[in-house]
């Protein structure tokens, strides 16, 4: 009885129980002497025996009970919940500002009427440069501003623009056509607002009666939907080798408001998209016949876009993935 009642844990009390039932065990000693008593005394001693491990065995079975109470009691203690403790907040995930204007971009001119088309960031010389009217000569495959890829045959690069995905999708379907061409594009340039690596979204529109107004007035509700409905736009001159005319377009400076800031060089207007009217040279090469279908293509940065949108100074910071920078957006 004092050795169970010693007993502070579950295994203190198996072992004093192993000392007194075990095979050598004093109880079971005594048990197994019974038998070889004298008649006379057998049935007093064995009586006497067996309420001595009645009693022993409650003895074990109500210290063992009050062993695991203590030790519930203990444990509850330790494990309490408590519930007045703030939460662990989640940390959820944002999309890049980048993938973000790009979405933005996207359902703006599926809404107006186009769908969505890739292709490889890996091009030929043929769809980069050759099928887009680039003359052999021009600045923009020089080595210093063009990623060439060694693949043996030197007519591999990595694509300067989205525009070998409008090339691909003319080749392979007859007008009317209305896409455009989302991805990531490559050109050796690197500064404040450069980046080797950028996006952007090109888009084309084909068919027998296309003009420049159809391009003016497509691209007029494009910065309305993007800018805001107000926004005053304007087209000024310009030339790429795959359009004529061309056009690039601005949008009133969204910083300054047209009174002239850094941002827009004093000018009150800022750059958004180039654009113009499909050279008949490049329909050369796809098959369309330049007398029966016209088009309009445009092509823009997202980067830049989304630096506009957001105040964000310097391109190179969209890239460092520093999670302060960006959890901003
Ligand atoms: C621009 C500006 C003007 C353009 C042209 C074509 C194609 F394939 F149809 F000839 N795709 N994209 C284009 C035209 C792109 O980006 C500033």
């Amino acid at each position: 009885m004092a050795a169970i009642a010693a007993a502070r844990s579950e295994s203190d009390l198996l072992d004093a129980k192993g000392r007194f039932f075990g095979k050598k065990g004093a109880v079971s000693g005594i048990l197994k002497g019974v038998a070889g008593l004298p008649v006379e005394e057998r049935k007093a001693i064995g009586d006497l025996a067996n309420r001595a491990r009645a009693e022993l065995e409650s003895a074990f079975d109500a210290r063992l009970a009050g062993i695991r109470e203590q030790e519930r009691g203990r444990s509850e203690g330790r494990e309490r919940i408590d519930v007045t403790l703030p939460g662990r907040a989640p940390m959820p995930g944002h999309r890049h500002p980048v993938s973000q204007t790009m979405s933005d971009i996207l359902s703006a001119f599926r809404r107006l009427g186009f769908s969505v088309q890739c292709g490889p960031d890996v091009e030929t010389d043929y769809y980069n440069f050759e099928a887009l009217n680039f003359p052999p000569e021009h600045p923009a495959r020089d080595m210093q501003d063009t990623f060439y890829v060694e693949s043996g045959t030197g007519d591999l690069v990595l694509r300067t623009h989205t525009s070998p995905v409008q090339i691909r999708t003319m080749e392979r379907r007859k007008p009317p056509v209305r896409i455009i061409a989302p991805g990531t594009v490559y050109r050796s340039d690197s500064d404040i607002t450069h980046s080797p690596m950028f996006h952007q979204v090109e888009g084309l529109a084909v068919d027998r009666d296309i003009t420049m107004a159809d391009l003016k007035g497509l691209l007029t509700e494009f910065c309305r939907m993007t800018f805001g409905p107000t926004t005053p736009v304007r087209f000024r001159p310009s030339y790429f080798p795959f359009t004529e005319p061309s056009a690039e377009m601005d949008i009133r400076c969204v910083l300054c408001g047209g009174s002239g800031c850094r941002v827009c060089k004093e000018s009150g207007w800022l750059e958004i998209l180039g654009a113009g009217m499909v050279d008949p040279m490049v329909f050369g090469f796809v098959g369309y016949d330049p007398e029966e279908y016209a088009g309009f293509a445009f092509g823009m940065g997202i980067e830049r876009i989304a630096m506009l949108r957001h105040g964000i100074s310097d391109i190179r910071l969209l890239f460092e993935n520093d999670i302060r920078f960006l959890s901003q957006f």
